[in-house]
């Protein structure tokens, strides 16, 4: 009984040390270099946002940018997303969108944009499909916390971006 109790803490101590070691190799990924794709895709991005605001209207500005690898061209090369929100001040969210980066040799250019008419996230980029989640709110939803969350799926063809609600 004793020697098992033993092997049983061994057990837990190894999974222990397992479990942190794959998280130091998690931290270590999320803080590696950014690619080549990624950084000239910001870059582009970073350029035009300028002219993105300016033309949703006066005040307009940034609020949160994330980027997103995988290949939505769907011919095995890694592509990049830029997905945004912005507001105009105080706590609500004016609009969502993202930009398509295609990569091409040893560059990215911009094939595509995606505006729709409510809010949404990008989860993964997978064998040519981007599938994100469209967010809406319910009657009754606070500001704070939209409560309908649907998965959808994005599909790029010929500069053009095809919503489709992902099969359950
Ligand atoms: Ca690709």
């Amino acid at each position: 009984m004793m020697i098992k109790l033993n092997t049983l803490i061994l057990l837990a101590f190894i999974m222990l040390t397992v479990t942190c070691n794959a998280q130091n190799v998690n931290d270590t990924t999320t803080s590696k270099p950014k690619s080549l794709i990624v950084q000239k895709a910001e870059k582009m991005f970073a350029k035009y946002l300028p002219t993105i605001l300016e033309s949703k209207g006066e005040e307009a500005f940034l609020n949160l940018q994330e980027t997103y690898v995988g290949d939505f061209t769907n011919d095995g090369i890694d592509d990049v997303i830029i997905w945004f929100d912005y507001t105009f001040g105080g706590n609500s969210i004016a609009g969502t969108e993202c930009a398509f980066y295609e990569t091409v040799g040893n560059d990215v250019k911009v094939v595509a944009g995606f505006e729709p008419d409510y809010m949404f996230t990008i989860s993964t980029i997978k064998n040519g499909i981007v599938h994100a989640e469209k967010i809406q709110y319910a009657v009754g939803d606070g500001h704070c916390c939209p409560s309908i969350i649907t998965p959808i799926e994005l599909i790029y063809r010929d500069n053009k971006i095809y919503v489709y609600t992902e099969k359950k």
